[in-house]
């Protein structure tokens, strides 16, 4: 086999390994509005010309396509820049490179003249330059500064002022003609996503469970009197399990049995009755108004209201009628029923994403979405997206974020990790993560480092759920309110998004058996009635650290955090900093016993310290102040007292 150039107009200039992107430009990274967006490429040529490059870039609107120059730093051959994106939505960029001749022969100029060499040829090649790129972008001016340059009569002096002139450096930026521009054949985006994206503090509550009274069915009006609470508590966003009608057939009885009484009241992610389906408010909470209402509420308290968004169906739902043909049917007619294995749900069933009618179907997927964006809902919780084809997620979620690139979607995919990455880089804006398992410092680590830190923060936002209604880890079954108060803390502090689903707060831990996740008495399957202001609670902690949130601007950043060794395995401690601000954060990770240890701080790179420094450091938990010196200090927490610290570095801001 031969193999020959395509053509002899090759590109004079390669460009490659362009970042930032992920599998080669096949997803867009993302971004929040208000970054900079840090630009790098290899750009290489031939000879010893020099190379000029810049970014092109445009955002959401397509209309303005911006430049911004890329410079030779750092690396041989490699090329960095930046620019701001400040609009959310979908942006675009890409790289181009041509030989800069008017640099490089400005810079022979320069070496020739300190030579003390003749350079009366050299300012004929300089005029004959500006003539070429006057005449291919037809520029009067270039014509004009070309016979200046170009003028014998003038003195050698007023000639090299023009060689020099930044003026005429500025009007001959970029390629001489278009044909010595290389563009990066792939255009590159990034999904610029809204600040609640990164930042924010969750809290899951069943609208059922908030009856006015033990066993009395709650109401979205009922419901609406625990969101001052919940503000008060500081969080910033409210997800509600489904709130649609709840499908009688194979209902769900208590704590997960497999048939239900008559007055049990099944599982909300049994969606649809002949009261109606996705679109349709269970009427025992009320009418659509009065979910209407209770969202205003929320938004007067500085509350938003993330909706679950779970694609299943009760054998009720009106779709098992309306379309039969969006279910798979087995060789006797029947549907089998919906699976998460080893999870059995029987009391749903799954739609045939692939059946022959599919457009139909995602188009009623995505009017669903539409239907409750329409009702002032901009964050969707989504139900076990792993189950459903990446093919409808990427398309589904490009689809709506045209329309509304301000809504949030939040996979709950506790799968395999590049399943759950796959989703992420599909288009989902935030992950539910494994943080809830990782209690160990070795295994904190390794979940910082891969999905706080890694390759991972390209596209992935783990929202760190310290638990949810599915799952009440070991650590909080056996460690009492010490228990709570370290994952709450590690979960606000290590990540701009965390979140609790209700009854944390109050230190529920009794699981249905030993050895399940599952809680006893589950509100999945039934009402819980709860005493907030019951004891032991964590209600003063949650209160703070989320007040501290607010007030950080290091907590609300993703990534900027670095671990820290420290002497005694069972204290975790790590560093978050921005701008000027430098947090210390060290937690005892053993609710039972006090625990002591050395931590070692990285002074040379800390802002406003040094090496061997002497400093203060506040405890914003308790306002206490301890002196430090070097880089080692001493701390020992004891879980009665307190379990960790969040300092601050005084002075540091
Ligand atoms: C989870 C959901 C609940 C119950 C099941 C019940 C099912 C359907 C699950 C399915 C997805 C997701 C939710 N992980 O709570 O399961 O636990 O027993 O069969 O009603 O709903 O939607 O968090």
């Amino acid at each position: 086999m031969s193999s020959k150039p395509a053509s002899h107009e090759g590109d004079r200039v390669l460009i490659e390994r362009v970042t930032p992107q992920i599998d080669g430009g096949r997803h867009p990274v993302k971004r929040f509005v208000g970054d900079r967006v840090e630009v790098g490429a290899d750009v290489v040529m031939d000879g010893h010309e020099l190379i000029g490059a810049r970014v092109r870039y445009c955002g959401p609107g397509f209309d303005r396509i911006r430049e911004a120059p890329l410079v030779y730093r750092f690396e041989p051959d490699r090329f960095f820049g930046s620019f701001d994106v400040d609009e959310v939505g979908r942006w675009q960029f890409t790289v181009e490179a041509w030989p800069d001749h008017w640099g490089t022969w400005r810079a022979d100029l320069r070496k020739r003249l300190d030579a003390g060499q003749d350079v009366l040829l050299e300012i004929r090649e300089g005029a004959s330059l500006l003539r070429r790129a006057a005449k291919a972008r037809g520029s009067r001016e270039l014509a004009v500064v070309a016979d200046d340059l170009d003028d014998t009569g003038r003195r050698l002096e007023d000639r090299l002022s023009i060689a020099f002139n930044d003026e005429v450096r500025r009007l001959m930026a970029g390629p001489l003609d278009p044909q010595e521009l290389t563009r990066q054949r792939r255009v590159l985006e990034i999904v610029v996503d809204r600040v609640r994206a990164r930042f924010g503090a969750w809290y899951e509550i069943f609208p059922r469970s908030q009856g006015p009274q033990p066993g009395e069915h709650g109401t979205f009006a009922t419901a609406e009197a625990q969101l001052p609470r919940v503000a008060d508590l500081g969080f910033d966003v409210v997800y509600l399990p489904p709130i649609h009608p709840i499908g009688r057939t194979h209902r769900k009885g208590r704590d997960n049995t497999p048939t239900a009484g008559p007055e049990d009241v099944g599982s909300p992610w049994a969606i649809g009755s002949e009261h109606g389906g996705h679109t349709a408010v269970d009427p025992m909470l009320g009418t659509l108004e009065d979910f209407d209402r209770f969202v205003e509420a929320a938004h007067g308290l500085g509350l938003e209201i993330a909706l679950d968004y779970a694609l299943q169906c009760s054998p009720d739902h009106p779709w098992t009628r309306e379309h039969p043909e969006w279910f798979r049917h087995r060789a006797d007619g029947t549907i089998r029923y919906a699976e998460n294995p080893p999870k059995k749900y029987e009391d749903i069933f799954p739609l045939d994403f692939w059946c022959e009618d599919r457009e139909a179907l995602w188009n009623a997927c995505a009017d669903v979405f539409r239907f409750w964006i329409d009702h002032g809902v901009k964050i969707f919780r989504v139900d076990n997206p792993h189950t459903k084809p990446l093919a409808f997620w990427e398309w589904v979620i490009a689809e709506i974020q045209r329309e509304h690139p301000d809504v949030v979607f939040l996979a709950e995919a506790f799968t395999r990790p590049k399943r759950m990455k796959a989703l992420a880089k599909l288009g989902f804006t935030q992950s539910y993560s494994y943080y809830t398992w990782k209690n160990r410092s070795w295994e904190l680590q390794e979940f910082i480092e891969e999905f706080l830190l890694g390759e991972a923060r390209e596209y992935l936002r783990p929202n760190l759920f310290a638990n949810t209604p599915d799952i009440l880890t070991d650590y909080l079954q056996e460690g009492g309110r010490s228990a709570f108060q370290v994952r709450l803390l590690l979960a606000a502090t290590l990540a701009p998004t965390y979140g609790i689903y209700s009854g944390f707060e109050i230190c529920e831990n009794v699981p249905v058996r030993p050895g399940s996740e599952e809680y006893l008495g589950s509100e999945k399957y039934e009402l819980r009635w709860r005493d907030w202001n019951a004891t032991p609670n964590v209600n003063e902690d949650i209160r703070l650290v989320n007040s501290l949130r607010r007030q950080s601007p290091a907590l609300q950043q993703l990534g900027n955090l670095q671990i820290l060794p420290c002497s005694n395995e069972h204290i975790f401690c790590f560093r978050r900093y921005w701008g000027s601000e430098e947090l210390v954060v060290v937690v005892n990770l053993d609710p039972h016993h006090p625990q002591e240890g050395v931590v070692d701080l990285p002074l040379g790179e800390m802002k406003g310290l040094h090496e061997g420094a002497a400093f203060d450091v506040e405890d914003l938990l308790s306002g206490e102040r301890y002196g430090w010196t070097g880089s080692s200090n001493y701390v020992r927490l004891d879980p009665i007292e307190r379990v960790g610290h969040l300092m601050r570095v005084v002075g540091s801001e």
